[in-house]
């Protein structure tokens, strides 16, 4: 195995054995494969398009087996065979099809457009696709960055689809972009221009799940969160969907059974439409690495709707349930919704039933909801607050948590910063200083939460208003600083989308992807001024200088 696509990659380099996270080397292997796959099967859906046939299960099966490599999704190496059996079976399908409409299938198509073997000797076939299969150290990184840039799209893609909301465009730039990962003859700059354009549809697929979710369930609010607990059995629920957690709440409605946030999904507090649910308590925890004690202390029944799931300990297992994309061997499994119907959460009610309540582990209150809407509700304040000197300058500290000691410098950050600063957060990063009482100013609190990662939309959406206000001509003008934590995929199309608005200067820690070669690093460090992190003390003051 050879991966290298989150941030605790075995010595910032690449996991070989076992991954870091918990993945196997026959999963690992099985993804690679899976990728390669999916590859070929846009080989045919690129021409497909041409020719105007747009196939919607192609679409979703791309969108689907992407979001499934994501990190901490998927461990379940039964799924990836079943999947990589599928995606040939649709391939052939699809082939056909492209013929049915006028299409040439050329002879010297690529490999990943003809192989086909049996399941026996599909690890035997990915040691041959893997990673490591691209020689030239700058085309595999930037062929890689573009993947894990896709598999950011897709999973926000997904969140999308699952309420209704698509755009074909997105679905064809993926497409181009895998079939581009094939091309030989694409060199360092082609590929370069590629992730750059990924990061426009970055900035589309996150604007599109946000016109889902608050059409869907409102505008986020200003919402004060208890992270203390009750005295009723209670399920946990965790991931980034949305929907998943709409209809556990319909269902538990009546049976005396509690429903608390975990990790990500504490944002789904600040959406009006789940506020009308007594049962719905709080937040339980914290981010996702800490699972494997907070899944303990909870007692009830823990359900992860999207990663980040941790392999699961004895103590617990039993105790999980995953759905979607999301799987681990021996684990329960929610089954997709079928003919209309909302996914059947029976046996997680009456698994709850027979637990008792959780453990407190804390007590108290979170403020968030300050995604777009809520902070230009807030606009006039703001903008007097910045005119005023109150405000002197505001830092996004969004994306992800992770287990790393090194990551105790965001916490020591947000402590150290001035006053008369301002945390813009979105991700389980915020995790690192949310309840870390920095107070407000003038009734603004200092850390401002506007939701999920990919609500990291907002904090864009909010700076290019904040530019429109003071009339500047760049979103660098503005007063903001960017110190960004990143750890998986999603991350890396937030900092694409970033880039593609302009922003310049993002430091990014607490270590550089391991999957930047040296070179492609001075692309970004020469074009956009990225940089990594230091200490506490000489990041505040360079920051502030
Ligand atoms: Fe955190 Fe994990 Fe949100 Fe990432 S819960 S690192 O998946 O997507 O952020
Ligand atoms: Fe290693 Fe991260 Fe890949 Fe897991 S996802 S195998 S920790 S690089």
């Amino acid at each position: 195995m050879f991966c290298y696509q989150c941030q605790e990659t075995a010595k910032g380099t690449g996991c070989t054995i076992k991954g870091v996270c918990g993945k196997t080397e026959n999963v690992s292997n099985l993804q690679d494969l899976l990728i390669y796959t999916l590859k070929g099967i846009a080989i045919y859906a690129v021409q497909a398009r041409e020719r105007y046939l747009v196939r919607k299960d192609v679409e979703k099966f791309i969108m689907e087996s992407l979001f499934s490599t994501i990190t901490n999704a998927n461990f379940d190496r039964s799924r990836f065979v079943e999947r990589i059996q599928a995606g040939l079976k649709l391939r052939e399908d699809l082939k056909q099809a492209v013929v049915r409409v006028g299409g040439t299938i050329p002879a010297d198509l690529h490999d990943a457009a003809t192989w086909t073997a049996p399941a026996e000797e599909f690890e035997k076939k990915a040691s041959f696709v893997g990673i490591l299969s691209t020689e030239n150290e700058d085309v595999r990184s930037l062929r890689e960055l573009l993947i894990y840039g896709l598999k950011g799209m897709a999973a926000y893609a997904e969140h999308a689809y699952t309420l209704e909301h698509q755009e074909s465009g997105i679905f064809a730039f993926i497409e181009k972009a895998l079939v581009a990962t094939l091309d030989d003859t694409l060199e360092a700059g082609d590929l370069v221009a590629l992730v750059l354009e990924a990061g426009k549809y970055g900035v589309d697929v996150m604007a599109l799940l946000d016109k889902a979710n608050t059409t869907t369930y409102g505008n986020p609010e200003l919402t004060k969160v208890n992270i203390g607990v009750r005295n009723n059995p209670a399920i946990l629920i965790s991931g980034h969907d949305l929907k998943d957690l709409e209809e556990l709440l319909i269902q538990t409605q009546g049976t005396g059974v509690d429903v608390y946030t975990h990790g990500e999904m504490l944002p789904a507090h600040y959406y009006p439409a789940f506020k009308k649910y007594d049962n719905f308590v709080g937040n339980y925890g914290n981010a996702w690495y800490k699972q494997d004690k907070e899944f303990d202390s909870f007692n009830g029944p823990v359900f992860l709707t999207t990663n980040c799931l941790v392999p699961p300990k004895e103590s617990y297992k039993d105790r999980i349930y995953t759905t979607g994309v999301v799987g681990f061997e021996g684990v329960k499994h929610i089954p997709d919704r079928a003919d209309g119907k909302a996914k059947d959460f029976s046996a997680l009610i009456a698994h709850a039933k027979s637990c008792p309540a959780p453990t407190e582990i804390e007590t108290g209150e979170i403020v968030g909801g300050f995604a777009h809407n809520q902070v230009m509700a807030l606009a006039d304040k703001v903008v007097d607050a910045v005119k005023s000197g109150a405000i002197k300058r505001f830092f996004v500290m969004a994306g992800c948590d992770g287990r790393m000691k090194s990551r105790d410098y965001y916490t020591d950050f947000a402590k150290a910063l001035p006053q008369d600063t301002v945390i813009l957060t979105a991700g389980c990063a915020k995790y690192k200083y949310n309840k870390l009482n920095l107070g407000d100013i003038g009734g603004i609190p200092r850390v401002l939460d506007a939701g999920q990662c990919n609500d990291s939309y907002s904090l864009a959406v909010i700076a290019l208003k904040l530019k429109e206000v003071f009339g500047l001509d760049d979103i660098n003008q503005l007063p903001i600083s960017y110190n960004i934590a990143w750890y998986e995929q999603k991350a890396v199309i937030v900092l694409l989308a970033l880039l593609h608005l302009g922003v310049k200067n993002i430091h990014l820690g607490p270590t550089l992807p391991g999957f930047l070669s040296p070179n492609v690093v001075k692309v970004l460090v020469e074009n956009f001024g990225i940089a990594g992190i230091s200490t506490v003390e000489d990041d505040v003051k360079m920051f502030m200088a």
